[in-house]
């Protein structure tokens, strides 16, 4: 897919983990040269500032959600300008902020691709299935909770962002990467019958393999979306971030499973989430993620044609 422009949008807000700093995020991807890499692969990016939102009031979780107004506001002003962007022919990037945030990204992609037709694939990459709602939640974190808000299950706020409920049919989503879920949220992924192509997959099938899998009905009438959690990461490779998991992908698996996702072609949106400059060393997550954005948007070590 011919691309005419990135639009980089900041959304620095923490509001839906109990951890703080990812709210730091959009700079530290600033700092580690995120436009100077889009550009090197040959595309023009237009970085449009940060959006404004609310501050983290700090409070405990009430009825099971943590700053749930403050959430739903930031939510409001993602889904508008990612549905702008795409509206405008640009490819979005969201630049996290914590995680909370995939649901007025995702709901915003899935409202553009109905509009005009497209299939939807999304690729949630991350270590948590981020699938809890009020009731299971161990945490109250609404980070912990978009999978589930963007399959309907959730408050009003949260799933009636787009123009239609649920926001996304739940056989778009697969999950990868996933070591990381509560209890009660197992049942809640099998409930909600998402595909989750968990560690254990990986570590038996190869990344090669189990993307071959995730990508399988990508075709060229695909928007293929990916949501990056930082945490999808292993913690050895990745410790800026605020919820880190050991067991998760190499570098070099890492980098392949962006290649392949570039190969196909067909990303056309991209959410870069949950960095936390606070939990960093030297800004070395940061750059982690920007040099696997390459690799999304096409640098390659391959040498054979
Ligand atoms: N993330 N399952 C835990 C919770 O609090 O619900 C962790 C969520 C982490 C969220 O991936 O950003
Ligand atoms: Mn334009
Ligand atoms: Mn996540
Ligand atoms: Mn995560």
């Amino acid at each position: 897919m011919a691309i005419t422009q990135v639009d980089l949008i900041g959304a620095p807000t923490d509001v839906g983990a109990s951890i703080r700093g990812a709210s730091m995020g959009p700079e530290a991807l600033r700092v580690a040269s995120l436009p100077l890499a889009l550009e090197r692969q040959g595309l023009r990016v237009a970085d449009a500032g940060n959006l404004a939102g609310p501050t983290n009031p700090w409070h405990p979780p009430r009825d099971g959600f943590r700053h749930l107004e403050e959430v739903a506001h930031w939510n409001r002003s993602v889904h508008e300008a990612v549905l702008g962007s795409l509206q405008a022919g640009h490819f979005p990037i969201l630049m996290g902020g914590d995680h909370c945030l995939a649901i007025g990204s995702v709901s915003a992609v899935a409202q553009y691709c109905r509009a005009v037709g497209r299939k939807l694939v999304v690729l949630w990459l991350d270590a948590h299935a981020d699938a809890n709602t009020h009731d299971i939640t161990p945490t109250g974190n609404i980070h912990g909770m978009p999978v589930a808000c963007l399959c309907g299950q959730g408050p009003d706020a949260l799933t009636r962002l787009s123009d239609t409920y649920p926001a996304v049919d739940a056989k778009a989503i697969r999950q990868v990467g996933i070591r990381s879920v509560d209890a009660e949220e197992k049942r809640q992924l099998r409930a909600l019958g998402l595909r989750v192509f968990d560690m254990r997959h990986i570590d038996e099938n190869g990344m090669r393999l189990t993307m071959e899998q995730a990508l399988a009905e990508v075709d060229a009438d695909t928007h293929l979306h990916v949501s990056f959690d930082a945490d999808f990461l292993d913690s050895v490779v990745a410790p800026g971030v605020g919820t880190p998991v050991l067991g998760g992908p190499t570098y070099r698996e890492a980098q392949l499973c962006m290649e392949m996702i570039a190969d196909t072609g067909q990303l056309a949106s991209l959410d870069l989430m949950e960095l936390n400059p606070a939990c960093d060393v030297r800004n070395q997550t940061a750059e982690v993620v920007v040099d696997l954005v390459e690799s999304l948007f096409g640098k390659s070590t391959l040498i054979r044609k």
